[in-house]
């Protein structure tokens, strides 16, 4: 059996994850990979943070602060939301960390040897008031192709159509908002061209069992014959290439890779930053990376959402296949679909979206993040676009978690220790209940009849201990946990999902049907045996629901008084029995003290959900009230230190449209600090101006410059932003405002 490598896409770190992205590349990979673990496998799952391309500079800009600073902001935030929603990485790693840095050189300087690269001169848009030259999204202007008037350098996000930026009409830069002019500069482009037959027949060797959606994406690129893509960029956030042997540095200079080209290698990075972990703790070599990636007896599976598709089944590819050195390509790409939100698509930009930080503040408990998993794993967009309802989570939570698997869970361990104090010991009749069981599984794992034949064929012999209900119940298990397992295999969560919640069912079904309320009065030893049946079927049950809702197994095994079995990460040095199988079998639980039951899922009520459902989409005017900020006390205010402060030079931060450095003299001293005002004033305006300040402010970095203090300014409701000055300018510097 191969190892199983599992990889989902790494997300920006540039800004909070949402629903949307956790159903897109990242629970179903943790299900599989939870999955494959339980099932005895070796597999590794690596993930982390994307931390380069104009992704991040732009949301830098956004926010006034450096690159470095947002994707430390958001790899951790990102970091932690994963791992409270249950993600069971080996790995989370990020394309900031030098191995990823040299890994990607590596690469480049390979195909450069191979004569993969070409340089050549091209045309750009450079902003001269900015001094840069602009990337794709760095240029607006009017769509070549349907007039759109904020149509991006690229591609138009109105009719889709990509076309080179100097062909947009009536560009502006977003840096300065001035008209670009067109600069002559170098780039290196990859000869994709040379790929184009190996990649014709690695995507037609998958055209059995890759999902549609991903070969008509694969073939239709395919068929219109790649071409060179450039694949550096005049950005200075980023792998830089400048130092690379034999790559002139006067033609590198300020130039890094492009973010796709080195991202998709941020897998390797990331393999080999965990090998060099395990290394140093002596678990690992510090080249065990390859047998991850350059072994066939790897099975490489990449889990992204639809919009990554072909830079994960004919770029990546080619850069592997390019590469040489045994490096595997992915077996399958799994993309997903979207997910849209109560019928509309995720938009941050008008708050239709749900971050998954703020959606654990509101519901932090372990069953909360469960429930929400299986709303999530039942809506997964497998085959085509999918909803997130506020009602359907309700719904899933009520009626299924807490009525169905919940329900079960409660009433056998209520009743077993009510009556047993625990697992019922098994009566003297009973005593080889647990062989016949795996006998009857036995019987139904060698035998290939129809469903109908298998239980109307039970040997005899099983018949004389385990009546009808019994080898229905067991029958259930078998059947449920083996269709689960194949549809798992084929990447059908939800489907594998519904077989599971249906062992739930029949178990319940079991538990009517044996009527253990009434044996227990007249038939102590029934009562015990379908008890006794329904306590391993919790056991079972934690063990199978544990790829989607592992905080919830993992309080049920704590009531059983048994080792937690969820499919955790095991680092990629280790595996775990065949524990899919081992969920069918009965354990030794005859006469088992157990913990007090916890109810797993409670209601959610009305009143809950239609909260979350009205702040959906209003949540801009709820931004724009400042919160009510806490009562301080005077002593509270007494720490602020307001001074007058008279402005001698102001000057713009370049490369920002928000930040100004003034130097200002507080009649103490005379200190530099950092304004966002750029937007609202000139530099000239403000010399000899007095403001107020705060001046004993901790100093701070802002787009890599020093700030000492904080300019006190109004904003109003419409964006407008004024400073805070005295009435007249006659007041020296330095004066105490309190
Ligand atoms: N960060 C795009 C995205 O977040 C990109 C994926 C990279 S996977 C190597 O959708
Ligand atoms: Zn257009």
């Amino acid at each position: 059996m191969k190892r199983t490598l599992i990889t989902s896409a790494l997300p920006y770190a540039n800004g909070y994850l949402h629903l949307g992205h956790c159903a897109g590349a990242y629970l179903p990979a943790d299900i599989y990979a939870r999955y494959k673990r339980l099932k005895g496998e070796e597999v590794l799952y690596v993930c982390g943070s994307d931390e380069h391309g104009v992704a991040i500079t732009i949301a830098a800009d956004k926010e006034g602060v450096t690159p470095q600073e947002i994707i430390d902001k958001y790899h951790y935030a990102n970091k932690e939301s994963f791992d409270k929603f249950g993600m069971s990485f080996d790995i989370y790693s990020r394309t900031s960390l030098p191995v990823h840095h040299n890994t990607a050189r590596e690469f480049f300087s390979d195909f450069k040897e191979k004569g993969y690269l070409i340089d050549m001169e091209e045309e750009q848009y450079y902003d001269d008031e900015a001094g840069m030259f602009l990337p794709d999204r760095y240029v607006e202007g009017v769509c070549p192709n349907c007039g759109n008037e904020h149509a991006r350098g690229d591609q138009c996000d109105s009719c889709g159509a990509y076309y080179n930026q100097l062909e947009l009409k009536n560009p502006i830069s977003l840096v300065s908002g001035k008209t670009p002019v067109v600069r002559r500069t170098v780039h290196w482009y990859m000869l994709f061209d040379k790929f184009q037959a190996f990649l014709e027949n690695y995507i037609e060797s998958h055209a059995g069992d890759w999902k549609d959606n991903v070969l008509q994406q694969s073939r239709s690129w395919l068929k219109q014959g790649l071409s060179e893509r450039a694949i550096t960029r005049d950005l200075t956030w980023g792998v830089k290439i400048d130092d690379i042997p034999d790559v002139p540095p006067q033609k590198a200079v300020g130039k890094v890779l492009y973010v796709w080209f080195e991202a998709v290698l941020g897998y390797i990075s990331a393999t080999k930053e965990l090998m060099g972990i395990l290394s140093n703790e002596g678990k690992a070599g510090l080249n065990d990376w390859r047998k991850w990636w350059q072994d066939e007896e790897t099975r490489y599976i990449a889990f992204i959402g639809k919009d990554n598709i072909v830079f994960h089944t004919l770029i990546f590819p080619a850069m592997l296949h390019g590469r040489g050195n045994n490096y595997i390509l992915p077996d399958n790409v799994p993309a997903n679909e979207f997910l849209n939100l109560e019928g509309q698509k995720f938009s941050k930009s008008r708050n239709w979206s749900i971050d998954l930080r703020d959606f654990i503040k509101d519901f932090p408990d372990s069953s909360g993040i469960d429930a929400l998993r299986y709303t999530l794993a039942m809506n997964l967009p497998e085959t085509k676009d999918s909803d997130f309802t506020w009602k359907d989570f309700q719904a899933r939570n009520n009626n299924e978690l807490a009525a169905i698997f919940g329900n079960f869970i409660n009433r056998t361990l209520q009743f077993a220790l009510k009556n047993f104090e625990g697992i019922p010991e098994l009566p003297v009749h009973y005593k080889w209940l647990n062989l016949y069981w795996k006998n009857l599984i036995n019987y139904f794992d060698s035998d290939h009849q129809t469903e109908h034949e298998l239980l109307a064929n039970v040997p005899e012999e099983l018949r004389k201990l385990l009546n009808e209900n019994d080898v229905n119940l067991i029958y259930a298990l078998w059947k449920g946990s083996s269709e689960a397992a194949n549809l798992y295999e084929r990447f059908r969560f939800r489907d594998g999902i519904t077989e599971t919640m249906n062992i739930a069912r029949a178990a319940n079904k079991y538990f009517n049907d044996e009527q253990p309320w009434v044996t227990i009065k007249n038939n102590t030893d029934e009562a015990a045996k379908t008890i006794y049946v329904c306590c391993q079927l919790v056991r079972s049950l934690a063990q199978l629901f544990s790829p989607i809702i592992p905080h919830t197994s993992k309080c049920v095994f704590e009531i059983l008084n048994l080792d937690s079995v969820t499919g955790e990460s095991l680092r990629g040095i280790s595996k775990y029995p065949d524990l899919w199988k081992d969920a069918t079998l009965p354990l030794e639980l005859s006469g088992k003290k157990i913990n007090a039951p916890s109810i797993q899922f409670t209601k959610i009520e009305d009143e809950v959900i239609n909260a979350q459902i009205s702040r959906l989409g209003i949540m801009l005017e709820a931004k724009e009230e400042e919160p009510a900020s806490p009562l301080i006390t005077i002593d509270d205010f007494a720490k602020i230190q307001l001074r007058t402060a008279k402005i001698i030079k102001a000057e713009k931060v370049p490369k920002s449209k928000k930040l100004l450095r003034l130097q200002v003299d507080t009649g103490t001293d005379k200190r530099q600090i950092i304004a966002g005002i750029a937007e609202h004033y000139e530099p000239d305006y403000l010399v000899g101006k007095t403001v107020i300040i705060v001046a004993n402010l901790q100093p701070a970095k802002l787009m890599g410059e020093e700030s000492n203090g904080m300019l006190l300014a109004a904003s109003g409701s419409t964006g407008k932003l004024r400073f805070l000055t005295t009435e007249i300018d006659d007041l020296e510097a330095g004066a105490n405002i309190k």
